[in-house]
């Protein structure tokens, strides 16, 4: 049963960010979600991708999800180009008068396992008017090996432990397309239905896998009980509707038992 409401929601990298142009955030489509946030009144988290940046330095030091001993300039590099693009997105968030809290995810996890006490904490936080926002990132997996944790694994994290009562990924297309031909909206899918879904190729400047990676992700939550909704976060109004529960445009992952 969800005893409160919390909002978990995935800004894309495609979002927030011009995929195809190195190191340049999407500044007006940032601003345009953060005067979303701040006309919706309801405890979020934020997680947002690396898109031209985080991907684009990953790519220039061949880090990978894998764990592995990368170059450790890289590592430094990779990870300072993902504080710079959260404070790109935590500016914009100031701006228009959200609370919004920069927060790496190493602060919360350990590799890729969350640290219970640090993520109850997080939660506290927006649950009293601050607004987490925390990103993709490379995480040290122990020893020489550093790995990059997508945003989108984060997010399944993130909703396994806190059981959010809304979940929305927000990338740069209207949901989840029944193939790319034909690009026929699927307004709802089931567990049962992620073998009929025929992806694109990701794109070479995406290292954690694109969309294919984003409804993986989605399906995982959606097993945990949870409905998942992707969304268009280019036309932000969505991204309240998401929240609100009134969303008309978009893919629900129906949440259900494995
Ligand atoms: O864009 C990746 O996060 P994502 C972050 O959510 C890095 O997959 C550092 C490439």
């Amino acid at each position: 049963m969800l005893l409160h409401k919390l909002a978990l929601i995935k800004l894309g990298g495609s979002v927030v960010t011009f995929k195809d142009k190195p190191l340049a955030a999407n500044a007006a489509a940032i601003e345009n979600i953060s005067r979303i946030l701040a006309q919706v009144d309801v405890p979020a988290i934020i997680v947002h991708g690396g898109g031209s940046f985080g991907h684009y330095r990953s790519m220039k030091y061949e880090m990978h999800t894998k764990p592995a001993a990368y170059d450790v300039h890289g590592v430094s590099v990779v990870h300072e180009s993902m504080i710079a693009l959260n404070q790109i997105i935590v500016n914009s968030m100031i701006r228009v008068g959200l609370n919004p809290y920069g927060i790496p995810p190493s602060l919360f996890t350990t590799g890729r396992k969350p640290i219970a006490a640090k993520l109850e904490q997080v939660h506290t936080m927006a649950r009293s008017k601050a607004l987490p926002v925390t990103f993709g990132d490379v995480v040290h997996m122990g020893a020489k090996k550093y790995s990059i944790l997508s945003g989108d694994a984060l997010m399944t994290i993130l909703a396994k432990m806190l059981r959010p009562s809304r979940v929305v990924f927000a990338t740069n297309v209207d949901g989840i397309f029944k193939d790319m031909e034909s690009k026929e909206l699927l307004t709802e899918i089931r567990l049962g239905d992620k073998k009929s879904i025929a992806f694109s190729k990701p794109l070479d400047a995406d290292v954690t896998g694109g969309m294919q990676r984003k409804v993986t992700e989605a399906f995982k939550i959606a097993s945990h009980g949870m409905d998942v909704l992707m969304v268009n976060g280019l036309v932000p109004e969505r991204i309240a509707e998401a929240i609100g529960g009134t969303l008309r445009t978009g893919t629900v992952v129906k949440g259900g038992k494995r």
